[in-house]
């Protein structure tokens, strides 16, 4: 008998307020159906990151040495075999890099200019002056 009186009860209480529940029941639909929406976008771009990182790591085999003051930065560098160096000038006087191992010396190289690179197959080091200012100096070690 309890029982019957409460579902009663509660059957009344909503007939009465049929009008102020349903905006209220409309909202909370709303509201699921966006929190839906953000946990689904949260799923997608946190299965999306993997893949970008997984894409950029095979590139990663460049390293650079920037001109300053009349000093290569950093003087001395060491990467791996098959990566390519790329020297930038960002001073006002034009620069070169002069190899000691006879290999071709780059063009002048000047502030705004295209940058120099060289790719390095095999293991060493290799030492490099700057050919209008010898006191300039810079080594690149290549390991496997
Ligand atoms: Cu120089």
């Amino acid at each position: 008998m309890k029982r019957y009186r409460i579902e009663a009860r509660w059957s009344l209480a909503v007939a009465t307020t049929k009008e102020e529940t349903r905006p209220v029941r409309s909202t909370i639909a709303f509201g699921l159906t966006l929190m839906l929406a953000l946990a689904l976008a949260a799923c997608s771009s946190g299965g999306a990151s993997p893949t970008p990182s997984a894409s950029t790591a095979p590139p990663a085999t460049g390293a650079a040495v920037t001109i300053v003051d009349f000093a290569f930065q950093p003087a001395d560098l060491t990467v791996k075999v098959g990566d390519t160096v790329a020297w930038t000038n960002t001073g006002n006087a034009p620069h070169t890099v002069k190899w000691d191992d006879g290999t071709p010396a780059s063009d002048r190289l000047t502030e705004g200019g295209a940058p120099y690179e060289r790719t390095f197959d095999a293991p060493g080091t290799f030492t490099y002056v700057c050919g209008i200012h010898g006191s300039m100096k810079g080594s690149i070690t290549v390991t496997e």
